[in-house]
C-alpha cells in the first residue's frame, strides 16, 4: 500500500500482463474482474463474501448513485465506502455510458448531457466537471472520464464526432480532477471498429498523461473478432507503464483473450445479472440450471471448487430454488459466478507469474469446450 497511486509491471508473458496497482486503500492485483455494484450493492450479495471470492475493488455508477440517494447525501453519509462497508477501492463509472442506455429522453451536447431520469422522470444535466465533481462526492478511489459511447454499427462519421468529443471531455475532467495523489482519473478510448479512430483517440488521450486508459465503445454489437481487432490496434499506441481496462466486459472467453492481447482490468455484469437469472458458470463452461435435465441431479456444479456454493449444493436444490424464484437461488448462484470468475482472474495471473499463459489459455479453453459432465 502507498499514499499514491501506482502501478507496477511484474511479468509479460505471450500479450498477457501481470501487475499491481497500490493506493492507499489497497492493492490490485491486475489482470483484475471488478464485480459491478451499480447502485452500492453486488446485487445478491454481502460485500464480505464478494470480498472473499477475492476481489480487490469493486465498481460503482455515478449516473444511478447521482439520482439516488444522491451525490451530496452520500458524501453527507461519510461516502460511499463508509456507506456500503466496503473499505477497498472503488471505481466509479463516469454516467455517460448509463444515461445512454437507461435514462428516457437525452440531449447531448458540448457542455455535457442532459437526462431524464429513470427513477422519477426528474430532468439532470451533467457536464465532465460534474461528473468528477459527483466522483469526488463519492469517494471514489478512480475515476472515469464523462464520454460518448456510440452502439454498434455506426455511421463512421457519427463515431468520429463522439470520439473527438470525448477526448475534448477528458481534458475537462482532467482539469476538474486536477491532482490527487492516492486516486486516478482514466481515459478513455472511443473510436468504434475504425482502427484508425482508435488510433487518433489513444494518441489523443496518451497526451494527457493519465493515471490509465481505458478502451470503451466496445462490447456494443459487434462481434468478438471486431473487439480483438481494436485490442490489438488500440492498446499498442496506450503506454506500457500505465493500466488498461476493458470497459463492461465480459464472458470468461473474452476475458482469456482480452488478457492475451494485454488488458489488465475488466467489469462485467455477467456473473451477478446472469446468475440471477439461472445461468452458472463453471470450469466446464456454462450451466442453465433451469433446465429440466438438472431436477433430480443430487451432483454439485463443481465438487472441485473451493466455493460452498458451487462445492456443497445439489444441481437439484438450485434448480428447485431458481425455478421459484427463489432469492437465495440468485445468491447462491452470483455467489458462484463472482467465485469462479475471481478463481479465473487468479489462474491468469499465476500462470503469467510462471510463465506459461500460453498453456493455461489452452487448458482452459479445452474444459469449456468439453462441456459439463
Ligand atoms: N464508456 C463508459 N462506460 C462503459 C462503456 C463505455 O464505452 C462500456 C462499453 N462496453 C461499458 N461501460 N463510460
Amino acid at each position: 500500500m502507498t499514499e499514491n497511486f501506482q502501478f507496477t509491471l511484474k511479468a509479460t508473458d505471450a500479450g498477457a500482463r501481470l501487475g499491481e496497482i497500490s493506493m492507499p486503500r489497497g492493492t490490485i492485483r491486475t489482470p483484475a474482474f471488478m464485480p459491478v455494484g451499480t447502485v452500492g450493492t453486488v446485487k445478491a450479495m454481502y460485500l464480505d463474501q464478494v470480498r472473499d471470492t477475492g476481489a480487490d475493488i469493486i465498481l460503482g455508477n455515478t449516473y444511478h448513485l447521482m439520482l439516488r440517494p444522491g451525490a451530496e447525501r452520500v458524501a453527507r453519509l461519510g461516502g460511499l465506502h463508509k456507506l456500503i462497508r466496503w473499505e477497498h477501492p472503488i471505481l466509479t463509472d463516469s454516467g455517460g455510458f448509463q444515461v445512454m442506455s437507461l435514462s428516457g429522453l437525452r440531449k447531448l451536447d458540448e457542455k455535457g448531457v442532459t437526462f431524464k431520469s429513470h427513477v422519477d422522470g426528474s430532468l439532470h444535466h451533467m457536464s465532465p466537471e460534474r461528473s468528477i465533481e459527483i466522483q469526488g462526492l463519492l469517494g471514489s478511489d478512480i475515476q472515469m472520464q464523462l464520454d460518448e459511447c456510440v452502439a454498434l454499427p455506426a455511421e463512421p462519421k457519427e463515431i468520429e464526432r463522439a470520439m473527438e468529443l470525448s477526448l475534448r471531455w477528458a481534458e475537462r475532467c482532467r482539469v476538474a480532477f486536477g491532482e490527487q495523489p492516492g486516486k486516478a482519473m482514466f481515459g478513455i478510448v472511443q473510436g468504434g471498429d475504425q482502427p484508425d479512430l482508435r488510433v487518433r483517440s489513444a494518441q489523443g488521450l496518451t497526451q494527457l498523461d493519465l493515471k490509465g486508459y481505458a478502451v470503451g465503445g466496445l462490447a456494443v454489437g459487434e462481434p468478438q473478432d471486431v473487439m480483438l481487432k481494436m485490442l490489438e490496434t488500440t492498446l499498442p499506441v496506450l503506454p506500457a507503464e500505465k493500466p488498461r481496462y476493458l470497459m463492461g466486459v465480459g464472458t470468461p472467453d473474452d476475458i482469456l483473450k482480452s488478457v492475451a492481447r494485454g488488458i489488465d482490468m475488466f467489469d462485467c455484469v455477467m456473473p451477478t445479472r446472469s446468475g440471477r437469472h439461472g445461468l452458472a458458470f463453471t470450469r466446464r463452461g456454462k450451466v442453465n440450471i433451469r433446465n429440466a435435465r438438472h431436477a433430480e441431479d443430487t451432483r454439485p456444479l463443481d465438487e472441485e471448487s473451493s466455493c460452498p456454493a458451487a462445492r456443497d449444493y445439489s444441481r437439484a436444490y438450485l434448480h428447485h430454488l431458481v425455478r421459484s424464484d427463489e432469492a437465495l437461488g440468485g445468491m447462491l448462484l452470483s455467489w458462484n459466478n463472482l467465485h469462479y470468475y475471481q478463481d479465473l482472474m487468479k489462474g491468469i495471473r499465476q500462470a503469467i507469474a510462471e510463465g506459461r499463459f500460453a498453456d493455461f489459455y489452452a487448458e482452459t479453453q479445452q474444459a469449456w469446450a468439453e462441456g459439463d459432465i
